[in-house]
């Protein structure tokens, strides 16, 4: 089957998965084996130890890979394990350029563990490439970016980001966590990695942690592939099953989150105790038209100002009851939480109040509850 003809529904479903040969079973097996008998030394059937390759994982990551396009995909223990398996594809001397909003855990690893093996960083502005332009040095080797990025949702142009790496070979890679490859495809836009937090959409359940690169390079796969088996940073069998059973709902619920998300956008917009709301969808944000270009959606993701400072964000995160006050995204149910405090604590009190994460400010996951009773919610709790 030629999986690049299909549609990105038909692909979630059935992608690098075939029935089981033995059985007839339509789920792919979990192979909870760590070795394979080989029936000479080094004749096996593609497989030899799970670490460098194990077939259910294999079946995740091949059905990943085609939601984004991509000829190469990866598992990882936790979106910070592959952030750091691909961290190594730079060694001491390179220089990485990042967005200066990131994920707190994303900004910890790079400012307090890579930097410190030599690696050179720049946190830096990229909503304009020019910022970009000047931040590249002989040294530069690698792009990290987010978009939109997490908490403030600004947004990165990809194609004029990654046009500009190519030229002075420098390897773009987008984090596309909030976006999923559903709404935003960025090896499409030339980008040359995809990196996701796979805890968040891509599982969509809340109940597990996992991560995965996907590439259409096949040196940039071929190390990647190597660096994985060798730093054994790998996603276990069962998780890949779960993600693997996840992704075949996942058009069905981003189509859900971006419904929910652009009603409690424009809901919190109008009301008079709200300062300001940040949402790629929202005509008010800055970038609402580089969101249209780029992306096919919105998402499930905002942040907003409450009016008051932190006792009135406190008392608000304390009284809703279906957003649930909690770090992570991405899952079926609405989470709440307070950036400054929970997902950017590891950020310094300066670096949060030059990108404008105060006291209060408070970031939104939308879930796929009914709409009524979300506004309903917010309602009580924002009186
Ligand atoms: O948590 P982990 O699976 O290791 O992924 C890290 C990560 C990477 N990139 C982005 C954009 C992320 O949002 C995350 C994790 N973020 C949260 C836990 C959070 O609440 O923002």
């Amino acid at each position: 089957m030629n999986w690049k003809e299909m549609s990105f529904e038909t692909k979630a479903i059935h992608a690098g998965q075939e029935p089981d040969p033995t059985t007839g079973a339509i789920m792919t097996p979990v192979y909870l084996s760590s070795t394979y008998v080989q029936s000479s030394p080094g004749v096996h059937k593609g497989y030899d130890y799970s670490r460098a390759d194990n077939p259910t994982r294999k079946a995740y990551e091949n059905c990943l890979a085609s939601l984004e396009n991509a000829d190469y995909g990866f598992a990882f223990a936790s979106g910070c394990a592959a952030s750091t398996t691909a961290a190594h594809l730079c060694r001491a001397g390179d220089h990485i350029i990042l967005s200066d909003d990131l994920y707190g855990g994303s900004h910890r690893l790079y400012s307090q563990i890579i930097q410190h093996n030599g690696i050179e960083i720049s946190l830096v502005d990229l909503s304009d490439v020019e910022n970009l332009k000047a931040a590249i040095k002989d040294n530069t080797k690698m792009l990290w970016l987010e978009t939109p990025t997490n908490p403030m949702m600004k947004l990165v142009d990809i194609k004029k980001s990654a046009a500009i790496c190519k030229e002075k070979n420098i390897i773009s890679v987008v984090d596309n966590t909030f976006m999923s490859p559903y709404f935003q495809k960025p090896l499409d836009l030339g980008a040359d990695i995809v990196m996701h937090s796979t805890t968040k959409y891509i599982n969509g359940h809340s109940d597990l942690v996992g991560g995965a690169l996907l590439t259409n390079n096949k040196e940039i796969a071929d190390k990647l592939y190597f660096l994985s088996k060798s730093m054994g940073t790998i996603q276990a069998t069962f998780d890949s099953f779960l993600c693997m059973r996840s992704i075949k709902t996942l058009a069905v619920r981003m189509k859900a989150h971006q419904e929910n998300a652009m009603q409690v956008a424009k809901y919190l917009e109008s009301h008079k105790n709200v300062e300001k709301v940040l949402y790629p969808g929202l005509e008010s944000h800055p970038q609402h038209k580089l969101a249209r270009e780029q992306m096919s959606g919105f998402g499930g993701m905002l942040s907003f100002y409450i009016k008051g400072g932190i006792s009135e964000a406190k008392s608000f995160l304390e009284k809703t009851k279906i957003f649930a006050l909690a770090e992570s995204l991405g899952g079926v149910e609405s989470l709440i939480e307070h950036p400054a405090i929970m997902t950017h604590a590891s950020i310094t009190a300066e670096q949060r109040a030059e990108l404008g994460i105060g006291d209060n400010f408070i970031r939104v996951s939308v879930g796929i509850e009914n709409i009524d009773d979300l506004i309903k919610d917010l309602e009580q709790a924002l009186q």
